[in-house]
Formats: structure tokens, sequence, C-alpha cells
């Protein structure tokens, strides 16, 4: 069974990051090894949320392992609790991976133009650092724009998307996975591989509702499935729809929680998708 590592807080309650990246990677029949980041009550869209942060674990935790010889077939890192975990996990990354172990940099730091709460303006570089060192990375368009320098815009055209990707391909990362991609009235996800330098759309019908969470949703999908033996492509349609019906599901349902979406109903359709051709 191949494992993979993920690397994200635990929002005690909010439908985000370890508590979404665990069961769904699991669902997926592969091994979910965590190493938390920080444990928060609620993630951070709630007010007055508590927040210990993690980062003096993460060396320790590696050199266990390290010494245990324990090994990952895939590194997936999500939210990070402060710009110094970053080095810190690039560390640990350094120390345990292996030639053919894949590197999955979610930067979980912004939406919607803006950073998350508890991030300042000098974040972005940092997580861009991070992002440099992976196979694949999975921003939304606030993410892509704030790592490469580039000014957000709210609307954009087809053009202006992938420039954002190719900018952030060059600056290391070997396959860019653009989720929430809106442009020339298409939904969708943009893949951008730098080697063979392809783009690839998986367009979708946009859902008016909005959740949070679906990042990391889609995130643990792509990966699990990946580690599955699909391809990038195919592991991104799966994920996407995945995380539409999620989506969809939650919309339908009178009284579901604002903070995160009902993936649980969800994973049946998850699971179907593995082994289809
Ligand atoms: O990736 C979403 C996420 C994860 N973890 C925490 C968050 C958020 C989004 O707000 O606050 C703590």
């Amino acid at each position: 069974m191949k494992r993979i590592l993920t690397i994200q807080d635990i929002s005690c309650v909010g439908k985000c990051s370890l508590t979404v990246a665990l069961p769904i990677i699991s669902a997926t029949g592969v091994e979910a090894a965590i190493l938390p980041t920080a444990v928060l009550s609620t993630h951070t869209m709630f007010k007055n949320f508590t927040c210990k942060d993690l980062d003096d674990q993460i060396l320790p935790i590696a050199k266990h392992w390290k010494d245990e010889n324990i090994t990952f077939d895939a590194f997936y890192t999500g939210y990070l609790a402060s710009a110094q975990q970053i080095d810190k996990v690039l560390t640990l990354i350094n120390s345990l991976k292996r030639e053919r172990d894949l590197v999955i940099v979610d930067p979980a730091m912004a939406d919607n133009g803006k950073l998350y709460p508890a991030f300042d303006s000098s974040f972005p570089k940092e997580m861009a650092r991070l992002a440099a060192q992976a196979d694949i990375v999975l921003p939304n368009i606030t993410e892509a724009c704030l790592m490469t320098d580039t000014p957000y815009r709210e609307s954009y055209d087809e053009q202006f998307a992938k420039e954002v990707v190719k900018k952030l391909a060059a600056q290391g990362a070997s396959t860019v996975v653009l989720t929430g991609a809106a442009f020339d009235g298409k939904y969708g996800v943009l893949i951008y591989d730098s080697k063979t330098e392809d783009f690839g759309f998986y367009a979708q019908n946009k859902i008016d509702a909005s959740y949070h969470g679906t990042g990391d949703v889609f995130s643990s999908a792509f990966t699990g499935l990946l580690l599955r033996g699909k391809s990038v492509s195919d592991s991104v349609k799966a994920a996407a729809d995945f995380t539409a019906e999620s989506i969809r599901l939650t919309k339908e349902t009178p009284g579901s929680n604002w903070y995160g979406v009902d993936f649980e109903r969800a994973l049946p359709i998850l699971i179907e998708r593995i082994d289809a051709k």
C-alpha cells in the first residue's frame, strides 16, 4: 500500500486540512500519515479561534522517522501555521524524500484576492520557495498571483491564467494545477506540464455556492488518486467531480453547515472512480 505524508494543521472543527485529508486519502485506498503543523479550535474563518503552533515538533518527528527508516511515497503539504515552518518542512522533505517520491504542494493560504487572516504579506514569498520544490503545485488564482508577484485580478482571460501558471512553473514546480480557473465564460481546472509545455483544461459546471475547505477536498482526492496510479489529468477530473458533488450535496441540503462541505456523502463517487477507466 502506498503511503502519503500529509503536512497541515488540525482544525478541530471546520472540515478542512487534516480532518478532510485523512478520510479522503484513506477512502482512495492509500495510507495517510500525518504531521500536524498546528492545532486550532476551528479554521480561521471563525472568530476567536485558538491556535497552538506545533513548529517545534516538525524536526524531532522527522528525525524519529528517519531513525526508524520510515518512508513515504508522497509528501503533500497544505496549510502551514507560519513562515518559519516552511524551512522546517523543506528540511524534512530533503531528509526523508527518495528520488522517486512525489512532492505535492497546496499553498492553502489565500482565496478571493485575500490572504487568510493568520498570514502577513511576507508569507507568499516563503510559500513560493516550497512550491518551487514541488512536482505538482495546486494553487487557486489568488495563490498563483501572490506567489508570482502578479497583481490579482478578479476577472481575467485565458492568456492571463496561462501566463501566471507558466510563471509559477518557471520558479521550479514541474506541473501546475490551477483550481477554480474562471475565464472567457468557462470554469474548471487548468493544468500545465512544464516538461512538455502542454496545457490541459477540465471544464466543470460552476455551482453558485462557495464553501471553505473545498481546495483541501480537491487536493486530498487528487493526491490519493495520483498515488493509486491515475494520471495527473484523470486525477484532476475525478477529484474535481468529487469536489463538485460535495458542494452540490451541501447546497441542496437544508440546514447544512456553513463552515465546510459534506464531502462524506460524496465519498462513494470518489471510490467508484478509483478503478474506473
Ligand atoms: O485550506 C483551508 C484552511 C486550512 N486550515 C486553516 C484554515 C483554512 C482556511 O481558511 O483557516 C486553519
